[in-house]
């Protein structure tokens, strides 16, 4: 059935509680290795019996928690319909499945945006029709996608979504000709991009970045000060981080990958359960991800800087005649101060 016929079949009360499901939800962390999901539990006529939703890995489901809250009202919950953002597991992975939660709980109806592409964790909505229970996916689809994000991408093709983060002069430059960087963008964009250094699960530079810039890659606030939560630190390449660097200070955990290969860099970050990947240079690892194909957005600062030379914010890509160009899709252009931050993806518009 197409998502619009599947919604048809679905009462105003359920689209309201998916509504409410949706921005529960978003209560959760945006990054980390788990989705974001919501659940609203209803009686067979529309009233509310509880709400939850899923703070990261570990913690409860959103069902589970919904459970729970309803328990915690002393409502019943036999015969309701569980009204959820992501269909349920079916899998014991850190918490157990939150099917066999519902079927123990009562639940006769599950109302679904978007199907679960976790392979280890799909199959839900099966499973709980085996059972009798009633159930309708891929109502309000569209927002349950946009509400999981790089998430979904991620999961889809397997490996962390990845994000290129670009800085440069208007000419495309990132240092002087004598290697001086500091400062070409502003405060008011640096500022904005460590707060996608909040948002991701790591954050990528190779070895030539850690020996010209000495960077923390931590993620700050515009005071200055550490974010409760650090992404995990990576360093691409063979040459050694040296004893003495900022790196080894506070932050996340480091993680060296000696290798030039983004798809390898890739699967050790996918065992960990990176599921975003900001790589923030320098020129040859760009490169690298751009060749391979695996840059999934890019973030591209520029200041209104002119440097004529120097080294520009991508390396070489092997590019010897214009119809060969990359060429991208805007999906968005900020002003940040005197900067523009364009965002820009490979997909076609
Ligand atoms: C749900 N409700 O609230 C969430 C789901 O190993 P775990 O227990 O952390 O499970 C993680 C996987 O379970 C996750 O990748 C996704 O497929 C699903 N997440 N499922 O029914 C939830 N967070
Ligand atoms: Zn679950």
């Amino acid at each position: 059935a197409t998502p619009s016929a599947a919604a048809g079949a679905v009462l105003p009360a359920e689209l309201a509680a998916l509504r409410q499901a949706l921005l529960l939800a978003r209560r959760g962390p945006r990054h980390g290795p788990n989705p974001r999901v919501g659940c609203v539990l209803l009686d067979p006529t529309g009233v509310v019996l509880g709400e939850g939703w899923h703070a990261g890995a570990g913690t409860a489901h959103a069902e589970v928690a919904a459970l729970r809250d309803a328990a915690a009202h002393g409502a019943s919950t036999q015969g309701a319909t569980a009204v959820v953002t992501l269909e349920p597991c079916d899998h014991t992975g850190r918490t157990g499945p939150c099917t066999q939660a519902l079927l123990d709980a009562g639940v006769r109806r599950v109302v679904v945006a978007v199907p679960d592409p976790n392979p280890v964790a799909a199959g839900g909505a099966d499973r709980l029709r085996r059972e009798g229970v009633d159930v309708v996916t891929g109502v309000l689809a569209e927002e349950g996608r946009t509400l999981l994000g790089t998430w979904l991408t991620a999961v889809e093709r397997g490996r962390p979504f990845v994000t290129l983060k670009l800085a440069s002069t208007l000419d495309g430059r990132v240092a002087a000709a004598d290697g001086t960087s500091r400062w070409i963008t502003s405060d008011v964009a640096r500022h904005h991009a460590h707060d996608l250094r909040a948002e991701v699960d790591a954050i990528a530079v190779g070895t030539g970045t850690v020996l010209a810039d000495d960077p923390t890659l931590t993620a700050r606030n515009a005071a200055g000060e550490p974010h409760s939560s650090q992404p995990l630190r990576v360093v691409v390449g063979h040459r050694d981080v040296p004893a003495g660097a900022r790196l080894h200070g506070p932050g996340g955990e480091l993680v060296h990958v000696r290798t030039h290969d983004p798809a390898e860099v890739l699967r050790v970050l996918g065992e960990r359960e990176v599921r975003h990947l900001l790589v923030e240079g320098g020129p040859t690892l760009a490169a690298a991800f751009l060749r391979a194909g695996l840059v999934d957005e890019v973030h591209a600062y520029v200041a209104p800087v002119l440097l004529g030379s120097g080294p520009s914010a991508v390396g070489d890509l092997g590019i010897g005649t214009i119809g060969d160009a990359v060429r991208l899709t805007p999906r968005s252009v900020l002003p940040l101060g005197p900067d523009v931050l364009v965002v820009a993806t490979p997909e076609p518009a």
